[in-house]
């Protein structure tokens, strides 16, 4: 299989713990991918241009994280990330979504400040999303101490991890560690895990 990436973006980064959570690296090859480019090769492979994009050994693709999260964790047949029959599953379920629901203001935040020059940025944007992104942290600085986020590692611990571990300051200002020592003190943890300490964002260019 062939997944495609940047090892930029966050959706991108869950597929690549769950690779990395599921021992599948000798059968998924990470491939980086030039989006956000006129005419990108990779448009052939993925019409949409967005990552992550998993093509399977016969030739279906599959576009977005959750769902390649769900193939990967499905595929020995044995789901752990996700697992059906635990009692727990609607409550992880409901984590999972909190986090998908920061990290998709967050990415909305980060992109003001990566594609817009500073001229054409929406102060409006980034002060709605700022605050959106705060207001979550407080609710995680409670729910890290859910039994969800310290038992077994799930796609909920994996989605808040990707939303912050590395994320210091970025987007810029964003300072999320501060009066959240609970928090802090979860993706310090959950940073020790190779899936999450392997797959770390380059530094800024800027
Ligand atoms: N809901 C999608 C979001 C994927 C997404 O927005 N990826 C961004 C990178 S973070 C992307 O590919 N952007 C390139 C583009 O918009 O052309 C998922 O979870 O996979």
């Amino acid at each position: 299989m062939k997944m495609h990436v940047t090892f930029t973006s966050p959706y991108a980064r869950l597929a690549r713990m769950v690779v990395i959570e599921k021992g599948l690296e000798d059968r998924v090859e990470v491939l980086g991918a030039q989006t956000r480019t006129t005419d990108s090769p990779y448009y052939d492979i993925n019409p949409s241009g967005r990552v992550p994009y998993l093509e399977l050994d016969d030739g279906t693709g599959l576009e977005e994280s959750a769902l390649i999260c769900y193939y990967l964790d499905h595929l020995d047949g044995a789901p752990s990330l996700m697992p059906h029959d635990d009692p727990d599953h609607l409550e992880a379920k409901r984590l999972e979504a909190l986090a998908r629901s920061m990290l998709d203001g967050m990415g909305v935040w980060g992109r003001e400040f990566a594609y817009r020059p500073p001229e054409l940025r929406s102060d409006f944007i980034i002060g709605h999303e700022t605050a959106r992104a705060f207001r979550m942290c407080d609710v995680f600085e409670i729910e890290v101490e859910n039994p969800v986020m310290n038992g077994p590692v799930n796609m909920a611990q994996l989605t808040l991890a990707c939303a912050l571990h590395g994320r210091d300051n970025r987007p810029q200002g964003f300072h999320w560690r501060e009066g959240r020592p609970k928090l802090a003190a979860w993706i310090d943890k959950m940073g020790a895990r190779p899936s999450v300490a392997n797959t770390l964002p380059p530094p800024p260019e800027h």
